[in-house]
C-alpha cells in the first residue's frame, strides 16, 4: 500500500504510487466516492489541497457562514447508521457543525488513510498506450491511475478581482473563501466588504456588531429571503428519523429538485402558472412561503423561471418585503434589485440582513455607476472619496462550476487539453465525462444540475453512477470507457433545448459564468430537474453503456 501523508507531515516528501483510482476533494463528493470505492476493494487515493475533510464547509469559515438547504435534507442518505446517529442542532446547520459531520463521517467510515492532504493535483495526462492517467500534484508527486474522479466542487475556485492598488492596502484583507481559521475581532475597527452575494448577506450581520463602522460595496443588489433558522425541533426531528428512508425515497422521485422537508415547507410544489391564478390566491402563496422561510420560493409557481411577467409578480412582492425591512427608503430602494430577474440569479437566505442596515454604524455605498477605482494604502477609493478602512473583505464569489478544474492540467487523448476543449463553453455527456478524455469522470461538474438540485442528493447520484461505471468495467489492465462524440453533443444539445426560454440568460450570474471577466458565457447547469437527469443517466447506462466507447 502507499505511504499515507497525514495532515501534519512536511510538504518535502516526494512519493510515486500506482492505485486503481485517484480522487481529487475531500468535499461531501469525494468523501463519498472514496468509501464506496474502498468498500469494492479498490486501491484508492484521494487529494486534497486543505489540511481537513469538509470541502466548503472546510473554507467558507466566515462569520455566519451556513447552510441554506435544511441541514436533515443537507446529509448523506447511503448510510441508515448514520442518519440515526446524526443529530443537527439546527434547522440549517451553521458552519462549524457542518465541519464536524464531515470530520465524523471520515472518521466513521475509516477514510482518512486512503487521504493526502496539503496536495492539490496540478496535472493529468492520459498515456494512451498503457491507459492510465499520469497525475502531478502540487508536491512534485508523479501517480499513476486507472481513473481519475474530479470532485472538486463548483463552488471552490475564489475570485478575487484583481483591483488596482491592491498591494498597496496595508490594513487587514480577508475573503469569505478562505478565512482565517483563528476568530477574527473586527471590535473598534472601520470595516469594509465588497460584493452583497450570499457569502456577504450572511457575514454582513455579524461583522456589523463587532466594527465601529461597516461600509457594503455593492455593484449589484440580491433578493433575500429570510432564512428562518431555529433550534431543530426534536419532535420534526424524531418524525423524519422514523420515516427517512421513505422521506429520501419522495426527495428522489417526487420533488423538482430533490427538496421535500414537509414540515418547515407547508407549501409543496406549486405547479400552477402564476398567472393563473388571482391576485389574493397568489398573495397567500407567497406570503406563506415568506413566513416558512428560506428558499422555498424555487418551488413555487412553475412559470417563475420562464415567464417575465410571471417571475416580476415575485420580484415585486419580495422588493415590497424589502422596502418594510429597511427603514431608510433612500437606502431601501439601493437594495431592492431592479435589473434581473428574480432567482436568475441563486436566491439569498438571511438572518437580520436588511435590518442591519438600520444600525447607526452600518453605510450602503453602490458602486453600480462608480466601481472601485484604487486601494490605497489606508483603504480604497471610490465616486471621489476615500474610505479609511482597517480591514478590508473580499465577499467577491467564485469562479464557479469550471473555474477549479480548469485550474489543472488535464490533457486527454492525442494530447488534447480540457481547457480547450472547453473553450466558448463547457461539454460534459451528462456532466460526467467529456468525449476525448477516458477513464476521466466529475462530480457536481458543468453540464450536470449540480448549482440547481440538492447538493447531496446528486452528489451521492453521481457518485453511486460512477462507482457502478467502475464496478462493470473492472481494473483490468487496458479497460477504458469514454463518451462518443455523438452522446456529448447529444447532451449538449438537450442542454441548450431545455434551457431555451429560461430566464437564467437574462442575470450576470456565476450559473452564466457572467461574473468573470472573459468566462465564455454559457449556462454551465443542466436545467432539466433531478428525475429527468437521473432518466438520461439510466439510459447512458444502458445497453453496456451504449453511449460510450468501452474499450478492453
Ligand atoms: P456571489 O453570489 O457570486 O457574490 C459575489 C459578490 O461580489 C456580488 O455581489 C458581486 O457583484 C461582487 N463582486 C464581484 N466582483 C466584484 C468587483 N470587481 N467589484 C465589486 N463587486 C464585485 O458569491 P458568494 O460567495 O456571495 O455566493 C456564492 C454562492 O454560495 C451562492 O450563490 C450560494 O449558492 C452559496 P455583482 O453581482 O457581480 O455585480
Amino acid at each position: 500500500m502507499s505511504t499515507v501523508l497525514s495532515e501534519r507531515q512536511p510538504s518535502s516528501a516526494v512519493v510515486t504510487q500506482t492505485y486503481d483510482v485517484v480522487v481529487a476533494g475531500a468535499g461531501f463528493a469525494g468523501l463519498y466516492m472514496l468509501h464506496k470505492l474502498r468498500q469494492r476493494g479498490l486501491s484508492v487515493r484521494l487529494y486534497e489541497a486543505g489540511t481537513g475533510v469538509g470541502g466548503t464547509w472546510y473554507w467558507n469559515r466566515y462569520p455566519g457562514a451556513r447552510v441554506d438547504v435544511e441541514s436533515v435534507e443537507y446529509s448523506y442518505s447511503f448510510s441508515s447508521e448514520l442518519e440515526q446517529e446524526w443529530s443537527w442542532s439546527e434547522r440549517y446547520a451553521g458552519q462549524p457543525e457542518l465541519l464536524r459531520y464531515a470530520n465524523h463521517v471520515a472518521d466513521r467510515f475509516g477514510l482518512r488513510e486512503n487521504m493526502q492532504f496539503e496536495t492539490r493535483i496540478t496535472s493529468a495526462t492520459y498515456d494512451e498506450s498503457a491507459r492510465r492517467w499520469q497525475i502531478g500534484t502540487s508536491r512534485g508527486e508523479k501517480i499513476s491511475a486507472q481513473y481519475c474522479v474530479l470532485a472538486t466542487g463548483f463552488l471552490s475556485a475564489a475570485n478575487k478581482p484583481d483591483f488596482a492598488g491592491i498591494d498597496s492596502y496595508q490594513g487587514h484583507q480577508y475573503q469569505t473563501s478562505r478565512w482565517p481559521h483563528e476568530d477574527v475581532d473586527f471590535t473598534g475597527q472601520r470595516v469594509g466588504i465588497i460584493g452583497t452575494g450570499s457569502s456577504a448577506v450572511q457575514s454582513i450581520p455579524h461583522v456589523a456588531q463587532q466594527a465601529s463602522h461597516l461600509f457594503v460595496f455593492q455593484r449589484t443588489p440580491s433578493f433575500s429571503i429570510p432564512l428562518r433558522n431555529a433550534p431543530l425541533d426534536r419532535e420534526y426531528e424524531k418524525r423524519v428519523k422514523a420515516d427517512y428512508k421513505e422521506w429520501r425515497r419522495r426527495q428522489r422521485e417526487d420533488s423538482r429538485a430533490g427538496f421535500i422537508a414537509v414540515n418547515y415547507q407547508p407549501a409543496s410544489p406549486n405547479n400552477k402558472s402564476a398567472l393563473e391564478v388571482t391576485p389574493e390566491e397568489r398573495l397567500a402563496d407567497y406570503e406563506m412561503r415568506w413566513a416558512s422561510g428560506g428558499l422555498c420560493f424555487y418551488s413555487s409557481y412553475i412559470d417563475l423561471l420562464t415567464s417575465i411577467e410571471a417571475n416580476e409578480t415575485l420580484a415585486e412582492f419580495v422588493r415590497e418585503k424589502i422596502r418594510g425591512r429597511v427603514k431608510d427608503q433612500d437606502v431601501a430602494e439601493l437594495l431592492v434589485p431592479t435589473t434581473y430577474p428574480i432567482l436568475s440569479k441563486r436566491l439569498c437566505a438571511d438572518t437580520n440582513y436588511y435590518e442591519t442596515y438600520n444600525r447607526e454604524n452600518v453605510s450602503l455605498v453602490s458602486i453600480k455607476d462608480t466601481p472601485i477605482e484604487t486601494l490605497t494604502p489606508k483603504g480604497l477609493w471610490v465616486g471621489g472619496k476615500e474610505y479609511e478602512l482597517d480591514s478590508i473583505i473580499f465577499a467577491t464569489g467564485f469562479d464557479a462550476v469550471t473555474g477549479a478544474i480548469s485550474k489543472i492540467d488535464v490533457r486527454g487523448l492525442d494530447g488534447q487539453e480540457l481547457n480547450a476543449h472547453w473553450q466558448g463553453a463547457p461539454r460534459a455527456y451528462l456532466g460526467l465525462m467529456s468525449a476525448g478524455f477516458p477513464n476521466l469522470f466529475f462530480l457536481d461538474g458543468p453540464c450536470s444540475n449540480g448549482a440547481l438540485v440538492s447538493p447531496m442528493l446528486l452528489s451521492e447520484y453521481q457518485v453511486e453512477w460512477v462507482d457502478r461505471c467502475i464496478g462493470q468495467l473492472g481494473t483490468e489492465a487496458g479497460t477504458a470507457i469514454e463518451a462518443k462524440p455523438d452522446a456529448e453533443d447529444e447532451w449538449m444539445e438537450h442542454m441548450n433545448t431545455v434551457s431555451a426560454g429560461s430566464l437564467l440568460h437574462l442575470a450576470n450570474s456565476w450559473y452564466m459564468g457572467a461574473n468573470i471577466p472573459g468566462k465564455p458565457r454559457a449556462l454551465l447547469a443542466y436545467l432539466g430537474g433531478l428525475i429527468n437527469y437521473k432518466q438520461q443517466c439510466e439510459q447512458g447506462e444502458a445497453g453496456g453503456y451504449g453511449k460510450f466507447v468501452v474499450t478492453r
